[in-house]
């Protein structure tokens, strides 16, 4: 099974709509196998961001996401990166689908509520920025042989 980093980055924390969209990833079926809540430092949000070292936003990137606590959990489940990366929308939320996270709750692409990574080889990276292997869980869940 796939495994997915999500943030619930600090403006949808502080607009109380973490549980509304961890409640939709979850509703899907993907299994939270990991999760905390923490303020992330400029070292982590570097590392967590290098791909965009360099660009114009990377400054105010780095700044927004260490302003305030994320929520960091991890998503387990069939397809799950490729999934988490639909029910997001696109990176502006301007331009994402009604019916997508960012398209129903964002206006602006720098307030865009939501990290989800973009490939199984990121999610691993990304996976192990945020958590040691005892604080992710594997367990059963009854309920899976009713979502595969
Ligand atoms: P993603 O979050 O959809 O994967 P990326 O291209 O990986 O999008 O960019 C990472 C984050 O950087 C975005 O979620 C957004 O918060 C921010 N970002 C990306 N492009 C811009 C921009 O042009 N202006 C301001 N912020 C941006
Ligand atoms: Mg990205």
């Amino acid at each position: 099974m796939e495994r997915s980093l999500v943030l619930i980055k600090p403006d949808a924390v502080q607009r109380g709509l973490a549980g509304e969209i961890i409640s939709r990833l979850e509703k899907k079926g993907l299994k939270i196998v990991a999760m905390k809540m923490l303020h992330m430092d400029k070292n982590l949000a570097q590392r967590h961001y290098a791909i965009h070292k360099g660009k114009a936003f990377f400054d105010d990137l780095v700044n927004f996401i260490t302003s305030s606590p994320v929520i960091a959990i991890v998503f387990q489940g069939k397809n799950a990166v490729e999934i988490i990366r639909q029910m997001m929308g696109e990176t502006d939320p301007a331009k994402a689908y009604r019916g997508t996270i960012r398209g129903d709750f964002g206006i602006d692409i720098g307030h865009n509520l939501v990290h989800g990574s973009d490939s199984l080889e990121n999610a691993s990276k990304e996976i192990d920025l945020f958590f040691s292997a005892e604080e992710i869980f594997n367990y059963e869940r009854e309920l899976d042989t009713w979502i595969y």
